[in-house]
């Protein structure tokens, strides 16, 4: 090993004599500040030290220099791979893209942008051939329309295609509220929290029931959200006895049903829970999907629940995902709106009405990048 000492007026320019001298298989060993008075009078202000090793060659025993042919001829044999992949990569990307945008605009900056935008936030092709039809046809006089307006552009289009809606909300008449869903996704949780809010915050008068009576542990975790709520709780396994616990709460302005968690793909189970919630008209069921989900199984699971006529979407443990992409294409895929969000484990805290806003933020957080102002084309 050859090791040596460089010394320079700041780092730059001492790495730049390193690499010079030994070529850029070179490692830094040690980096140091040399203050004026240490020894090397005849120099004003500080200077920097480097320390840089560098292998000897097995086959010559001398150290690599920069001029060493057999260590050029490897990285410009590395510099033409990267450029191979890159070109391999983008050609990858002109056929993705060919097949997704136009004829006439596929060598629109502007479009390529918004389709790369798309592509790396992972929305689908035909998605993203939908989102372009509909956009606005760009300025090309306007350069400011590049960069984040175009980011921005891209979401408020993303978010433009996204129904929100369908909050617990009582009329005239008793409202009741089912939550369906896969297992474990949140439905205990979220509806302790709702019913929390909606007893605590709107003061109405609310009880629970659950239908959830395949484990001792659901009924006990419902009873005990109750008693600490204060609202009385039923517990239903039949059609009969929730045609029972609904008469005799008939006088409660909001009904909160917890049901079991069923895998998408127990048909049968979930068959019964449809013939369970058939016994009221009221009934209005939210699926409650967990935002760490992948797609295909949040496709999954909203194929397999259509039976159950649910109304709205909750996602819960949004919290939990760096990138919402998932939910973001799910939702992009559907009419029936978001009610929810569930952003952790807190009762009652972590819920909160779907918005367009928390959408944007958690799209812009996935992508690493910052919340910026959306105006007045996100709510
Ligand atoms: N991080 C996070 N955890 C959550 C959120 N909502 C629920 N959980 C947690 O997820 C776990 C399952 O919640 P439950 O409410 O029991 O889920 P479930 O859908 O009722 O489950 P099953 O009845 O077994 O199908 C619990 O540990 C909750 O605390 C959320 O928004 N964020
Ligand atoms: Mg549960």
């Amino acid at each position: 090993m050859n090791i040596k000492r460089f010394v320079a007026r700041n780092t730059q320019e001492a790495l730049r004599m390193v690499k010079e001298e030994m070529g850029t298989e070179a490692v830094i060993l040690r980096t140091r500040t040399i203050h004026p008075g240490e020894g090397k009078s005849g120099q004003a202000g500080e200077t920097i030290e480097v320390t840089a090793a560098v292998d000897y060659d097995s086959t010559t025993n001398s150290p690599r220099k920069g001029g060493d042919t057999g260590a050029r001829a490897l990285i410009e044999r590395y510099e033409n791979l990267e450029a191979q992949i890159r070109e391999i990569r983008d050609l990858l990307w002109s056929i993705e893209a060919g097949a997704v945008l136009q004829p006439d605009t596929i060598f629109d900056p502007q479009v390529r942008g918004q389709y790369g935008y798309f592509k790396d936030f992972g929305i689908k092709g035909e998605i993203i051939r939908s989102l372009l039809r509909k956009m606005m046809p760009a300025d090309p006089g306007d350069s400011a329309q590049q960069g984040q307006d175009a980011l921005k552009q891209s979401l408020i289009n993303i978010l433009k295609n996204i129904n929100m809606g369908g909050e617990v909300a009582g009329g005239q008449d008793q409202a009741i509220h089912a939550f369906i869903g896969p297992t474990g996704v949140g439905k205990t949780t979220t509806l302790a929290k709702l019913a929390a809010r909606t007893a605590l915050e709107q003061g109405k008068k609310v009880a629970l029931i659950t239908l959830d009576t395949f484990r001792i542990a659901a009924v006990n975790q419902l009873e005990t959200y109750a008693r600490i709520m204060g609202i009385p709780m039923e517990v239903a396994s039949t059609r009969s006895e929730l045609r029972k616990a609904i008469a005799r709460h008939a006088d409660c302005d909001h009904l909160f049903v917890d049901t079991v968690g069923r895998s998408p793909r127990d048909t049968k189970e979930i068959g019964q829970l449809m013939d369970l919630l058939k016994v009221s008209k009221k009934i209005r069921g939210y699926l409650v999907l967990s935002a760490t989900t992948d797609l295909s199984q949040l496709l999954l699971a909203e194929t397999k629940f259509r039976a159950l006529a649910y109304e709205s979407y909750i996602f819960t443990k949004l919290d939990e995902v760096e990138d919402a992409s998932s939910m973001v294409n799910f939702l992009l895929c559907q009419s029936r709106p978001v009610a929810y969000f569930t952003t952790g484990q807190q009762v009652p805290e972590d819920v909160e009405p779907a918005s367009k806003k928390k959408l944007a933020k958690l799209i812009l957080n996935g992508r690493g990048g910052t919340v910026m102002s959306m105006g007045n084309g996100v709510h």
